[in-house]
């Protein structure tokens, strides 16, 4: 086979690909592995996947926020290595064909990483040469390999008939042990991620103080006994999760601070160590998602345990004229506050604990906010960093320009959980039973209708607090047939919650949660 025939040549440029496809994969781990080193935040693939989902187009958002909140982001990420990979190979075949002409393709992917990692990490150490550096050993690594597979070649084209295809070992043999290395990269950058791992031991072994104020007990009668009731308290394990997060920020509780800046007089800087040695404070708080649908369960009640945000801005002492508090997450997120609710009455904390231990990684840990009566997206922020006191008319959270509205009261709804929508019952007395929620205001009533028949009055369970949800139950004589059942809260300033089915966007759906029964003989 001579060089330049058909054949000689589509095996060459597999071998450019290949080539590609090494140095490409071989950039990203160089990146996770920076990163590893540095700081999660610096993470090329984690930045550059975050942006993406922020660009997504509304309608397909809050099917990524349900994606990536609630299953496992490895699919996602596959998919972006799959896309770099076939960049990768793509850009082996353009080097070697010309010279620098991958390498470009590299490097404007280092771009990309670079202006991703700088729209999320912000000035970081190191968002700028992370990227740089991942980019620089990606276009390195290409141009040696191309350089060998050339040389290859061209010893090929010189050496006598019988020892064609020799010289190609030095290229394989090259691009074999990138590979090896890249692999071996890749592990480390793998187990590094596992470095969260090392983060949950120092989770486990932090010890949370007692709560210089208790949470209240729960009354006798709360948790309605009724088979297929959601606990009234959510254990952590199976409490909903929702953020913009592909890889749960990894804060190590040692080094972490909370910041207090913008419009006070007094700047505060606070470590875990100090946080934990205020007088804390334990309730229980029923947060909801703005995302969820009437009926849904994007919403859990935990025992939270923290320090009244109050007390942290008294010490701030917040200037005339600000009304908002803008908290920072570590991985950038931002919601904002009203600065009233976080003084007042209301037990607004910086939160530590979870049911009784330090909060799980994916909820925040080591502090995050925790504030009654607002939807999570403009007050739960988690992997807590920074309270900057401003102004709404200065400032705004991460959902606030893609849509949603800028104050997230949570509003009045109800759901029923028993018996499940479709399911087929005995005709006779039909138990139902559920939950309602109005934070902050608390509940005074639930009622029930048959075939939009008269409400009926639902026996209402004590709540815990007006910040948690309540359950309720009604017994209900059915006849055999198909009946549709719908549920309504009132709060306890006597508004019923809203009938007008609206959708979640921009401030929290409404309407009354509608169930169809099936009644058997
Ligand atoms: N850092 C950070 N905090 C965040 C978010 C986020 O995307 N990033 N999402 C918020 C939203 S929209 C909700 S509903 C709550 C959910 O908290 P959970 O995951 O602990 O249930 O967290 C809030 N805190
Ligand atoms: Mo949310």
């Amino acid at each position: 086979m001579r060089p330049g025939s058909p054949r000689s040549a589509r095996g060459s440029r597999r071998r450019a690909g290949a080539a590609g496809l090494v140095s490409a994969v071989a950039a990203v781990v160089a990146g996770e592995l920076l990163a590893g080193a540095l700081s999660p935040s610096l993470s090329p693939l984690t930045a550059v996947g975050g942006a993406l989902i922020d660009a997504l187009p509304p309608g397909v958002k809050e099917w990524a926020v349900s994606l990536f909140g609630t299953s496992d982001k490895a699919v996602f990420v596959t998919g972006m290595l799959i896309v770099i990979s076939t960049v990768g190979a793509v850009a082996g075949v353009l080097e070697q064909r010309k010279r620098f002409a991958g390498a470009a393709v590299i490097a404007v992917f280092g771009l990309v990483g670079l202006a991703a990692v700088l729209s999320r990490a912000q000035l970081t150490p190191g968002a700028v040469p992370v990227p740089l550096a991942a980019a620089a050993a990606g276009v390195l690594l290409l141009r040696f390999l191309i350089r060998r597979l050339h040389e290859d070649s061209s010893a090929d084209s010189l050496a006598p008939e019988e020892a064609r295809g020799t010289g190609r070992r030095t290229f394989l043999q090259a691009l074999a042990a990138t590979a090896a290395v890249t692999s071996v990269g890749g592990l480390v950058a793998g187990v590094w991620r596992g470095a969260a791992a090392g983060i949950s031991t120092a989770r486990e072994k932090l010890k949370l103080p007692a709560p210089a104020s208790a949470a209240p007990a729960i009354p006798a009668g709360a948790q309605v006994g009724l088979g297929g009731m959601v606990p009234l308290v959510t254990p952590s394990r199976d409490f909903y999760r929702i953020d913009t997060a592909l890889i749960v920020p990894v804060i190590d509780p040692s080094t972490w601070t909370l910041r207090v800046t913008g419009m006070v007089d007094q700047e505060i800087e606070l470590n875990l160590a100090g946080l934990l040695a205020k007088p804390l404070i334990e309730r229980h708080v029923t947060i909801a998602c703005v995302s969820n649908e009437v009926g849904g369960d994007l919403i859990g009640n935990a025992r939270w345990l923290g320090w009244p945000v109050r007390e942290l801005l008294a010490m701030a002492r917040p200037q005339p004229g600000a009304d908002m508090v803008l908290s920072r997450s570590s991985d950038g997120w931002t919601a904002g506050t009203p600065l009233e609710v976080l003084t007042d009455d209301r037990d607004a904390m910086l939160a530590v604990g979870m049911n009784g231990e330090p909060l799980p990684l994916e909820h925040g840990f080591p502090v995050r906010m925790m504030v009654p009566g607002l939807y999570g997206y403009v007050s739960a922020t988690k992997w807590l960093t920074e309270l900057k006191v401003t102004r709404f008319a200065n400032d705004e959270g991460y959902w606030t320009p893609r849509g949603w509205s800028e104050r997230g009261p949570i509003k009045t709804a109800s759901r029923i959980d028993v018996p499940r929508s479709g399911r087929g019952v005995r005709a006779g007395r039909v138990m139902f039973g559920g939950v309602a929620w109005a934070q902050h205001r608390g509940i005074a009533k639930v009622e029930l209708r048959v075939n939009r028949g008269p409400w009926q009055q639902a026996d209402l369970a004590p709540g815990i607090s007006l910040d948690t949800w309540y359950q309720w139950q009604l017994g209900i004589d059915l006849t055999p047939g198909q009946y549709e059942v719908q549920v309504r809260a009132t709060d306890n300033n006597g508004d019923p919650q809203a009938e007008e089915p609206r959708p979640v966007v921009p401030d929290g759906a409404t309407g009354f949660h509608t169930i169809r029964v099936d009644v058997n003989p």
